[in-house]
């Protein structure tokens, strides 16, 4: 089985090269030209086309390397009880997208309020809490909402849980009011996850919160109404394909058998159709359904769906892991591009090392490596989807809550540069190709710099300072800077510009303990 998985990830790994290497022609050209059309400065283009052309073999390999992780990823999962390859192939990495398709998702005006959200709040949470990583005094490795499938624990056992799941301590106002202080603007719960459990109350299967547990409440509900409340888009993240707890889902070989003699389009037809449209009518206006893991969808299963979100809620956005052609695209989890990526896209992240609530992990990443991967993603022109997991208990682990709230208070100060901002004109900053190290296969490795970067609104350059220096020096910049402030305490701070040169005074001490934004407002171009 090793083997024959090997192989098949060696041959679309191959493919996919190819592929990617005519893509990346393509796509690095495009970006050239979004970007010219946007600053008219020689100077600035130069920059911007000796950058991409540097960093196009990078890009070239971070794609190859995404794409066999994914490749890897998905072969495993799929292999692991049938010695089949998973279906469908994996789609390219998102940096390899058309120029068509880039020009199409940025055009879509339901996507206009996610392109300036940035920022949102993910939230894993179900039956799998309850375990939270330990099945029969075993840790089981891996990401928690996976245990069912990791302990293959047959479906009469984990059915069992619904009856012991009692959130009491489920609190949407304080929920909600988390993500508004963290200064995300929208929040993308699990509605049903792979285990098939249904956290809303359900006509489609009585397998739901309401009705399988002593709870007997709809935490969607509530979470809809105070969403409602701060102007938080709501949005579901809905399993599709894989369902666990069903005879014909996608996954549960365990107990079902090999996924290629299910009926799936049965399973479609019966559950994860309904259960689709019961989101859609019951939960007042989605800003989006997150759909994941395409397995055994193809065009025709996926268009389905869409036709479904499209009749139901226009508005209502679907991301790219239907099995079609979604409305934005997801990079891997919490793999961020190494350059500007054109069109709409998404970095679903971890906090720690799991979606789902695991008792045992403590891996949290920090604010200022929040803030840093938030501000990366916005100058690279994408969107930071951050994950919790809430116990069963209904809490969100007070360590994810104090991270959450230190990067909100950041925001506070300095959202201005984040919301609505647009990526980098530069491109320098991101980093370079290493002049020593190589990979495994011989390629020179992007060495990623981490001192500053830009986000862009008309008129205006924010240089967030992930370090201190006693003055910041900019190349390539031809507009004239007429103004430069912190927008932390917004004391003009001295500068000169020069040949193309800007070199901004800063004072001795930075304003806070995390990156620091200057705002310069450029007159005579717009970045
Ligand atoms: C999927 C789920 O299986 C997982 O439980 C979690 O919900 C996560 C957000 O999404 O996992 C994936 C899906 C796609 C990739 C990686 C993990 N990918 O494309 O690299």
């Amino acid at each position: 089985m090793r083997n024959s998985t090997t192989r098949s990830v060696r041959q679309s790994v191959v493919l996919q090269a190819v592929i990617a290497a005519l893509l990346i022609g393509v796509t690095v050209a495009v970006a050239t030209r979004f970007k010219a059309a946007g600053q008219q400065q020689s100077n600035q283009q130069a920059n911007q086309q000796a950058n991409q052309q540097a960093n196009q073999q990078a890009n070239q390999q971070a794609n190859q390397q995404a794409n066999q992780q994914a490749n890897q990823q998905a072969n495993q999962q799929a292999g692991q009880q049938t010695n089949q390859p998973a279906t469908p192939p994996p789609r390219p990495a998102i940096t390899t997208v058309s120029p068509e398709d880039a020009a199409r998702e940025t055009n879509n005006p339901r996507s206009k309020w996610f392109r300036e959200a940035k920022y949102g709040l993910f939230i894993h949470w179900g039956l799998y809490a309850i375990p939270a990583g330990t099945w029969k005094g075993q840790q089981i490795p891996g990401i928690g909402e996976w245990i069912m499938n990791r302990a293959k624990v047959p479906v009469k056992e984990y059915e069992q849980l619904a009856a012991q799941f009692n959130p009491v301590k489920f609190n949407a106002e304080e929920w909600a009011q988390l993500a508004q202080d963290a200064g995300m603007k929208y929040l993308t719960i699990t509605s049903k996850h792979h285990d098939g459990f249904a956290m809303f109350k359900s006509q489609a299967s009585k397998y739901n919160i309401v009705d399988a547990t002593p709870f007997k409440r709809d935490p969607l509900k509530e979470l809809q109404a105070a969403c409602a409340k701060r102007g938080i888009k709501l949005c579901f993240y809905y399993s599709q394909a894989q369902d666990w707890h069903e005879p014909n889902g996608a996954g549960n070989t365990w107990d079902f058998g090999p996924d290629d003699q299910k009926d799936f389009d049965q399973y479609l037809r019966d559950k994860a159709l309904p259960q689709v449209r019961e989101i859609l009518t019951q939960y007042g206006p989605l800003g989006m359904i997150w759909f994941d893991t395409p397995r055994l969808m193809n065009e025709q299963r996926a268009e389905q769906f869409t036709k479904m979100v499209r009749e139901l809620q226009p508005d209502c956005l679907i991301n790219g892991r239907l099995g079609g052609k979604g409305d934005y695209r997801s990079t891997g989890d919490n793999r961020i591009p190494d350059q500007v990526v054109p069109g709409v896209w998404e970095v679903p992240a971890t906090i720690n090392d799991t979606w789902g609530y695991k008792s045992y992990d403590d891996h949290w990443k920090q604010p200022a490596d929040i803030v840093f991967k938030l501000v990366d993603i916005a100058s690279k022109g994408g969107n930071y989807l951050l994950n919790v997991g809430p116990t069963a208990e209904g809490v969100i682990p007070q360590p994810s809550q104090d991270i959450l709230r230190k990067v909100g208070q950041w925001l506070k100060v300095n959202g201005e540069a984040v919301y609505g901002a647009g990526p980098t004109p530069f491109g320098q900053e991101f980093g370079k190709l290493s002049e020593t190290k190589k990979d495994q296969r011989g390629q020179p490795v992007f060495e990623q710099a981490k001192e500053w970067r830009v986000t862009t609104k008309p008129g205006r350059l924010y240089i967030h300072l992930f370090t201190w220096p006693k003055e910041f020096a900019l190349e390539g910049l031809k507009g004239k800077v007429t103004k430069a402030y912190l927008l932390a305490d917004s004391k003009a701070l001295k500068f000169s510009q020069s040949e193309g040169k800007l070199v901004v005074q800063l004072p001795d001490k930075a304003p806070g303990e995390l990156a620091s934004v200057i705002r310069l407002d450029v007159s005579g171009v717009n970045p």
